[in-house]
């Protein structure tokens, strides 16, 4: 039963499963992405979610901040943890002992969703493998990477979703750099081409884009992966009432396009089609220097020795949204 939702104040209060008041810095985007992510629905929730600043700020024993099941493992394996439990749920469904409480959920239309939150550290780098593995053997979960570009919760190393510029600790922009030298990793496409039946990227300001790709994600039967935008005020540097305006800016410049795949394979792993759509198209497409210019991590790039790499930033968001474009156009 899909949730009906008519504005967003009464989407922010209509459900109380995840406690605003925690130890996240203020403005965090992670906050607002889970937030987003169990509103979307009022079916029952599971979730495991992977060592990080969202793990380490919400969960200080005794205290949690987590109205539903929830499940803390190692930084590598939100992946595996949940879709274990959503094997074990289904085994436990067909031998006919889950609790009462759950079979009333599921004779309501409300079927148990299974989620993973991880950071672009335990996503892109260090849980790949196992990530990568749930999505192959075709387990029926979300994974939800709340994507901030950087190690936050050990201090700000770079990930390989650092972009090409940022200054972290492991990649300082100094006399010598002008920070990290990679593009960042499409993990988009990756995951997309695990043959998952719905993959799609999202943005906390874009919220009713998001909610509507949560929804479909929660409808679809296997492995969903989410790409979240999430803007870190310690590591991007902003000013913590600026989370919003950083997102729009990363979405209004193409930086952060919006789109998602949905794939059709069959239970060999054979990908029959795959179908692109760009789900927010800006009406006039910003420069990327304005996204850049909102965030200290770059702030270095505006010296006039390091301008080439605005000019590299440009080119590349522009091809990239050029071939989304393209890849919706075709179909493909
Ligand atoms: C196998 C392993 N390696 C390293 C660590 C140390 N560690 C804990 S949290 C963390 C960084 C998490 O970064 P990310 O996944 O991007 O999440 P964020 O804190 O940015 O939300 C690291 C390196 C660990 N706990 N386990
Ligand atoms: S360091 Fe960044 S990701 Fe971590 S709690 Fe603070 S704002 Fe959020």
């Amino acid at each position: 039963m899909t949730k009906k939702i008519r504005n967003l104040k009464e989407f922010s209060t209509s459900n109380d499963r995840y406690e605003g008041a925690n130890l996240m810095c203020p403005g965090c985007s992670h906050n607002i992405i889970v937030r987003e992510v169990l509103n979307a629905t009022d079916n029952p929730v599971l979730i495991a979610t992977a060592t990080g600043c969202l793990e380490v700020c919400t969960a200080v024993y005794p205290y949690t901040s987590w109205d539903v099941s929830w499940i803390h493992i190692g930084f590598e394996n939100a992946s595996t943890a949940i879709a274990s439990a959503q094997v074990m749920y289904e085994v436990l469904k067909r031998k006919g002992r889950l609790p009462e409480s759950t079979m009333r959920a599921i004779e309501e239309g409300r079927e148990p969703k299974f989620v993973a939150f991880g950071g672009d550290g335990a996503t892109y780098d260090i849980g790949f493998q196992w990530l990568s593995g749930c999505f192959e053997r075709g387990h029926d979960f979300m994974y939800v990477c709340l994507d901030n570009e950087v190690y936050a919760n050990t201090g700000g190393q770079r990930s390989s979703s650092t972009p090409i510029g940022a200054s972290t600790t492991t990649s300082p922009a100094g006399n010598v750099s002008y920070g990290e030298k990679m593009m960042k990793k499409s993990m988009v496409e990756i995951m997309a081409d695990h043959g998952a039946p719905y993959v799609a990227q999202v943005a906390p300001n874009k919220w009713k884009d998001l909610v509507k790709k949560i929804q479909k994600g929660f409808e679809t039967k296997g492995p969903v992966y989410i790409n979240a935008m999430s803007a870190c005020t310690t590591e991007w540097k902003h000013a913590p009432e600026n989370t919003i305006d950083v997102s729009e800016l990363g979405v209004e410049s193409c930086v952060w396009p919006l789109y998602e795949i949905i794939n059709e394979r069959d239970e060999h792993g054979i990908i029959y089609s795959t179908k692109l759509n760009i789900t927010y198209r800006p009406k006039n497409k910003i420069p990327v220097e304005e996204y850049l210019a909102a965030q200290p991590r770059f702030k270095h790039l505006f010296k006039p020795e390091n301008r080439h790499i605005i000019d590299l930033w440009q080119k590349m968001v522009d091809i990239r949204w050029e071939n989304l474009q393209k890849r919706e156009e075709a179909g493909v």
